[in-house]
């Protein structure tokens, strides 16, 4: 059984909720607390009530900074709060309570605990400064963030989770934990499904609420891409992707740059990834979506 975290931005890019939905179907999981991040989190606190609620899973819940430690928020607004509109959901959370509850969850369970970041580093940042000693106690941290081979990607060179924060990103990158996996943006960038096979998979009496909360990116998109469901997935299944050690450096570009160095670096990145056997996967745990 995984004691896991799961710190997230659930609310903007509709993979938190996929994400989430997968974690929470998994067996082998157990998800003792979330955190939320960016702009308005108690919104995305409530979007992660309504999952937890429908299940019947009593999983505390703490939204967490609304700010990057330094620069200014861009990611303001929660437009999946329009799917829970029918959803029982907790509306009301204990606010600026986050990190003392992450550090009674860690330090309670010393060398147990699992950190899932699949939204900026904010909290999992500020956690790290304000206890200093805590991260000798996690067991491992897994993120969907950084963007690694620069060199080979046509497009955006910036990763959304570092570019929203990158002095948090920079600090929970340099903290050492025994097991510390980033899977980066240009490995879940190939996760990418057609909306309109998301939605045969999610159009069905038991993935209702799922299918609620992606009703406004399925009117807007003609893709959903899964970065965050294959963060999560690599904790069970490593197998997934093939990992290098190494270290992280983040320049002030806010580019992310991997320097391989199996001796000296305490991060490890994906650096490929079986996509069919990760939706295949993905698809089987969440067969047990809703079922006891
Ligand atoms: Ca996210």
């Amino acid at each position: 059984m995984y004691k896991i975290i799961v710190d997230t931005d659930i609310g903007s890019d509709i993979d938190d909720v996929m994400a989430l939905s997968y974690l929470l179907s998994h067996k082998d999981f157990e998800i003792l607390g979330i955190t939320t991040v960016t702009g308005d989190p108690v919104g995305r606190a409530r979007i992660a009530s309504a999952l937890t609620k429908h299940l019947h899973k009593s999983i505390p819940i703490y939204p967490g900074s609304a700010m990057p430690l330094h620069i200014k928020q861009i990611q303001n607004e929660v437009p999946q709060l329009e799917g829970i509109g029918n959803w029982e959901h907790q509306k009301n959370f204990k606010e600026n309570m986050e990190l003392e509850f992450l550090h009674d969850l860690i330090s309670g369970n010393p060398g147990e605990v699992i950190i899932l970041c699949i939204g900026p580093l904010t909290n999992i940042a500020r956690l790290f400064v304000t206890y200093p000693e805590i991260h000798h106690l996690v067991k491992g941290f897994y993120s969907m963030s950084g963007l690694f081979s620069v060199g080979k990607i046509i497009g955006d060179v910036l990763e959304w989770n570092v570019m929203l924060d990158p002095d948090a990103a920079k600090i929970v990158y340099e903290t050492q934990i025994t097991t510390h996996c980033c899977v980066g943006a240009e490995i879940t960038r190939q996760m990418r499904m057609v909306s309109e096979d998301v939605k045969k998979h999610f159009d069905n009496e038991q993935y209702k609420i799922i299918y609620d909360l992606c009703r406004i990116w399925f009117e807007k998109r003609e893709y959903m891409t899964f970065h965050d469901p294959l963060a999560a997935a690599v904790i069970d299944n490593p197998k997934l992707c093939n990992f290098q050690e190494g270290s992280i450096k983040i320049d002030e570009e806010v580019v992310t740059h991997w320097v391989p160095d199996a001796v000296h670096g305490h991060n490890s990145i994906a650096v490929d990834v079986d996509k069919e056997r990760f939706f295949n996967h993905f698809f089987r745990v969440l067969e047990n979506f809703g079922k006891k």
